[in-house]
């Protein structure tokens, strides 16, 4: 099977060219809302002492999250890996509900007791944020699953990383989607490092992760994932045969991180120099590139990008005030809202239907 679509024309694609400019200024403020929560995130991680735990930053990547979730429809599901507070911050949760979730706080996301691993908003058919490398690929086979099984014109979108396409259990879901034609669309976010080992070290294949697909007969296509445009025109086209034919597709984005794996990154270093890092953020920045090109489109001056820029600081900053000002978690609330409640004869428990319940 071939890639799916050569796209030097992608602003073109009717996906793209029905776009109003302010649907194109609102993708650059969500981009920069990303952006501006996790340094202020980062901040605070090494300043406050109030955070605990991981700190996966997703800044460089945010084109991804942001091009590929704007085209999500009701029925349309995600799941994603640890690297996902863009994802998050997308789909439409609070940067408040967040911030607040990396705090510990009972005002959290998931009430303080997930982290920056595991937000989630099932009420945005956003089912997290997962911690075992891989492990969100049979989530998102499951989620699709569901959909076809009630007969829901949806798919579900499943990111990884390119340390993850070497797990057991994505090739297990890559069979299975093929085998039973689920309409999940794994997207690789290829940002060329799991934590300190690069690509070239990691994967025996190293042309193109994405196109592995073909050994399972399942369509895939490569994305520059410095062009908007081009992850919606190439993102759109999957979830079309996902939504008409019930068609599982794998799409790479090719993308970069700009901060070490977590906050603790002993080899940052070593594996990987400063001059790539600026080479990265100087030529390929998603966020400026966009910028850009909506100022050469004419529909953006300087001065609303750096509005733009500001009132995603100021919201990132008054994230950080409601966290610090909301009660942590109640301990006799331990126990709740965990896995613990299949133990403890629940409905949901009894019957085994956490999720799809109507
Ligand atoms: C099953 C499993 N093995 C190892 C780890 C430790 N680990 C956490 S992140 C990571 C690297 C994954 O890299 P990649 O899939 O490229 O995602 P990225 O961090 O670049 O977003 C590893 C090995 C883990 N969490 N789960
Ligand atoms: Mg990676």
């Amino acid at each position: 099977m071939e890639a799916l679509l050569e796209t030097r024309t992608a602003a073109d694609a009717a996906i793209n060219h029905e776009l109003t400019s302010e649907k194109k200024i609102h993708f650059l403020r969500q981009m920069l809302r990303i952006r501006r929560f996790e340094q202020t995130a980062l901040k605070q991680y090494q300043t406050s002492g109030q955070i605990g735990g991981f700190l996966h930053l997703y800044s460089g990547q945010e084109s991804v999250a942001v091009g590929t979730l704007s085209l999500c429809g009701e029925d349309d599901h995600v799941v994603a890996g640890y690297r996902m507070h863009g994802h998050a911050l997308a789909v439409g949760m609070s940067m408040n509900e967040c911030m607040a979730e990396l705090f510990g706080r009972a005002t959290g996301c998931s009430k303080g007791k997930g982290g920056s691993m595991h937000f989630f908003a099932p009420d945005k058919n956003f089912w997290g944020g997962h911690g075992i490398v891989g492990g969100q690929t049979p989530l998102g086979l499951g989620l699709a699953f569901g959909l076809k099984y009630k007969g829901l014109k949806g798919c579900c979108l499943c990111y990884l990383g390119d340390g993850a396409v070497n797990q057991g259990a994505y090739h297990e879901s890559l069979n299975l989607a093929a085998l039973w034609d689920l309409p999940v669309i794994y997207i690789i976010e290829n940002n060329q490092y799991s934590m300190g080992t690069s690509q070239d070290r990691s994967s025996a294949f190293q042309k193109c992760l994405a196109a592995r697909a073909e050994a399972y007969d399942i369509a895939w296509d490569h994305v520059s994932g410095e062009d908007l445009y081009e992850v919606r025109a190439k993102t759109w086209q999957a979830m079309q045969r996902a939504h008409a034919e019930s068609h599982p597709t794998v799409l790479e984005i090719a993308t970069y991180r700009y901060y070490g794996h977590s906050v603790s990154d002993a080899n940052a270093k070593k594996y990987r120099s400063p001059e790539e890092i600026e080479k990265y953020r100087t030529l390929h920045d998603p966020i400026q590139l966009w910028q850009q090109r909506l100022m050469d489109e004419g529909i953006l001056t300087a001065a609303q990008a750096t509005e733009l820029d500001n009132a995603a600081a100021a919201e990132a900053e008054e994230a950080v005030r409601f966290a610090k000002e909301s009660p942590l978690p109640n301990p006799a609330d331990i126990f709740t809202d965990v896995y613990s409640e299949v133990d403890r004869q629940t409905p949901a428990g009894r019957t085994g239907k956490f999720f799809f319940n109507d």
